[in-house]
């Protein structure tokens, strides 16, 4: 489902690329038999090829759709550029990951919750943004040009699901720059056509 941030990174990474696929909208909780049927390890994103084959995480599978795509890379060309890119996809992919473990963790009954786990999370989760709100500052527009990269795509998902999910933590008006940078983001056909709900 696209409130999944790893499977909404992918197909807005697939649609930028120009690679056509059928999307489910199966819940790796609610359709878990239909799913695995499919695939065993009942992992969102699951991208099954033409062939069969099954692949799964975030990254493979746009590494994969990248190397078969004739579209503009996601990724900068000039190395510098390239290796920040590449550091700022790894903290929005924290900043999803602390996210969804929050969203985890609040399946459990209230009495069955780690707060100090919680804590931890949370601590880990301000630490990404702060980091994040701090890297597009001043940022008008994408990060690298004029056209999204990785980066943009992962830090903008990230951003939007840590909204849904967790606003409580992230006050969306105490990083004012990450605030601003989803938004002009989210109005890009390839994010408004998936959106996260
Ligand atoms: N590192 C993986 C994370 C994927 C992931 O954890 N997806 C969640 C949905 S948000 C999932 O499949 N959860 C079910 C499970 O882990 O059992 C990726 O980037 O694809």
């Amino acid at each position: 489902m696209l409130d999944s941030p790893y499977v909404r990174r992918t197909a807005i990474s697939l649609r930028l690329l120009g690679i056509p696929f059928t999307h489910r909208n199966w819940s790796v909780f609610r359709n878990f038999d239909e799913f695995r049927r499919v695939n065993p390890l009942v992992k969102a994103p699951t991208l099954v090829l033409d062939d069969g084959t099954l692949l799964t995480e975030s990254s493979l599978i746009i590494d994969w759709a990248q190397s078969i795509s004739s579209n503009a890379p996601l990724m900068p060309d000039d190395a510098a550029q390239r290796l920040r890119a590449t550091r700022l996809i790894g903290i929005a992919i924290a900043a999803s990951e602390k996210s969804v473990q929050i969203v985890y963790e609040h399946k459990r009954d209230e009495d069955k919750r780690d707060a100090g786990w919680l804590h931890r999370v949370q601590g880990q989760l301000r630490s990404a943004y702060d980091l994040l709100e701090r890297e597009v500052d001043g940022a008008n527009g994408w990060l690298f040009g004029n056209t999204p990269t990785q980066a943009d795509v992962s830090i903008a998902v990230a951003w939007g699901f840590t909204q849904i999910v967790a606003a409580d933590v992230i006050d969306a008006e105490a990083y004012p720059n990450l605030a601003r940078f989803a938004r002009q983001a989210e109005q890009h056909p390839d994010f408004a056509a998936l959106p996260p709900v």
